[in-house]
């Protein structure tokens, strides 16, 4: 008996002794391909970069959590990706509440176990249709002109409207937040209930047949009687005192040097509901105190007047992140980058995207969808962000620039963001490689020689008589 069970464990002891060779030698002998394959993997899934202003990205950020969860759960993210590349999508994205609260917990249960993610991503994607649909573009009344779409996962939904309180509708489910987010890509309405489709419907029926329990169609909350309804439909108002302006941020520009002549100013006129003034002055004392950004303030400050811009821009309510390199960074720039007429101004404008971002929010986008690119103020170039060693790279190839020091300075519509490195758009950086290589010894001699207030030499020597 002893015999035989010291006979065993040791034969378990020497399976272990193999197991462990073979497998150190297989992580000794694998790893490069292991690493290729992953590049490989990422570098398709990620060819061309999501917007940073994408509807997509809208959905993960949006107040809809239950719905970017469930998404995100279904593994749909890439699809979807794919889906908004070739089209615009419109997305009905019920209620946080709907999801939570008033979803049958049986079937929430249902959709959730790892056996039916088929289910649930035919769920998700029949709150989806590829194309764009206002609200403006609902048929007006049931009878006469309710409409079909065929929705991402292949079976319809009916569009219409009520007669008696003109609430949009989709199959059952009343549209409480019509054009609630709006993208160039795509549209969110909030819905009150989530949509159901047959297919799923009948699995989940067929599973609890099988458990042998009565067959019951899940149902989200109770119908509401139209004529009582007490949901209002949210009528559409002057924007509000607060609200992001109308206009894109490129028309209330001033015209810049070799900038494309801007469109006069548009209606509506300054708002000044904030001090964009006193927030970027703000920003640039908060700069000089972190350190290290000595050259980025002065540039803003005494080469360009793009403080003054950038004042205006937030007082009429836009929001702005600059990506701010840092001295180093600033000190590589070479003469011949600077010394073209505007050339400060058109580095400084690429460093400027015309959204609200913060570490959090670009890390979260990197990091869900692989490479986002986001406008800049230098139109039409973006810059592109991507993971790299937990941050955020932006920018390709030795042109990059990691996110240096986070938050630098942030206050809900400026936000500042420290790099470690200058960015170019993509085709000057490939223009300026090949010029480097006609001329690298010049390029590297510029490089390393360190210098403070470089670009004020060159300005004053753009700007002649102007400086002492
Ligand atoms: C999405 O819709 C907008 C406006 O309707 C249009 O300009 C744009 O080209 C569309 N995008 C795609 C990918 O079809
Ligand atoms: C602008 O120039 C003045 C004078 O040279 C200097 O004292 C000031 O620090 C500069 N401002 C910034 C933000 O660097
Ligand atoms: C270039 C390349 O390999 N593209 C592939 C990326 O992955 C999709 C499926 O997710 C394939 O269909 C493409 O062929």
């Amino acid at each position: 008996m002893d015999t035989q069970i010291y006979g065993v464990s040791k034969l378990i002891f020497i399976i272990y002794i193999v197991i462990s060779v073979i497998s150190v030698i297989f992580c000794s002998a694998l790893p490069t391909e292991k690493s290729s394959n992953v590049v490989v993997v990422k570098s398709n899934s990620t060819s061309s970069p999501i917007s940073s202003n994408s509807v997509l990205v809208a959905l993960l950020d949006s107040h809809y959590t239950e719905l970017a969860e469930l998404v995100e759960k279904a593994l749909l993210l890439q699809k979807l990706e794919e889906a908004v590349g070739k089209h615009n999508i419109t997305i009905f994205a019920p209620r946080n509440e709907a999801l939570e609260r008033d979803l049958d917990p049986e079937f929430k249960r249902f959709l959730l176990e790892p056996g039916n993610l088929r289910s649930l991503q035919t769920l998700l994607m029949f709150h989806i249709i590829p194309k764009r649909i206002g609200s403006t573009q609902w048929p007006q009344s049931v009878d006469s002109s309710s409409v079909a779409h065929k929705t991402l996962s292949k079976q319809h939904v009916i569009l219409s409207s009520d007669d008696k309180d003109s609430s949009k509708k989709v199959d059952l489910a009343t549209v409480i937040r019509p054009d609630d987010v709006i993208r160039p890509d795509g549209v969110i309405h909030g819905i009150e209930r989530l949509l159901i489709p047959r297919s799923v419907q009948e699995d989940f029926n067929r599973r609890r047949n099988l458990r042998s329990i009565s067959a019951v169609i899940p149902e989200g909350a109770p119908e509401v009687d139209p004529r009582t309804h007490r949901l209002k439909k949210p009528v559409s108002s002057p924007a509000p005192a607060g609200s992001p302006p109308a206009l894109p941020i490129y028309d209330a520009m001033a015209p810049g040097p070799s900038l494309a002549p801007a469109p006069a100013p548009g209606p509506g006129g300054p708002r000044h509901h904030f001090n964009g003034e006193s927030q970027v002055k703000d920003f640039i004392q908060t700069l000089l105190h972190y350190g290290g950004y000595n050259e980025m303030a002065d540039i803003l400050v005494n080469l360009t007047s793009l403080a003054t811009e950038m004042g205006k821009l937030v007082s009429e309510g836009y929001v702005i992140t600059v990506l701010a390199p840092n001295d180093e960074a600033m000190a590589k720039l070479t003469t011949d980058q600077l010394s073209e007429p505007g050339a400060p101004e058109q580095i400084m404008y690429y460093h400027i995207i015309p959204e609200y971002q913060t570490e959090e929010s670009m890390y979260n986008a990197v990091r869900r969808f692989g490479k986002v690119s986001y406008d800049t103020l230098r139109l039409p170039h973006k810059v592109v962000a991507q993971e790299a060693d937990g941050s955020v790279k932006f920018g390709n190839g030795d042109e990059s620039a990691y996110l240096f020091d986070p938050d630098i300075y942030t206050d809900g519509r400026i936000s500042v963001q420290g790099i470690d490195g200058v960015l170019f758009p993509l085709n000057e950086e490939t223009k300026q490689v090949s010029e480097t290589k006609t001329d690298q010894s010049s390029w590297s001699k510029v490089a390393v020689k360190p210098r403070r207030g470089k670009l004020l030499e060159v300005a004053c020597g753009m700007l002649g008589a102007f400086c002492p």
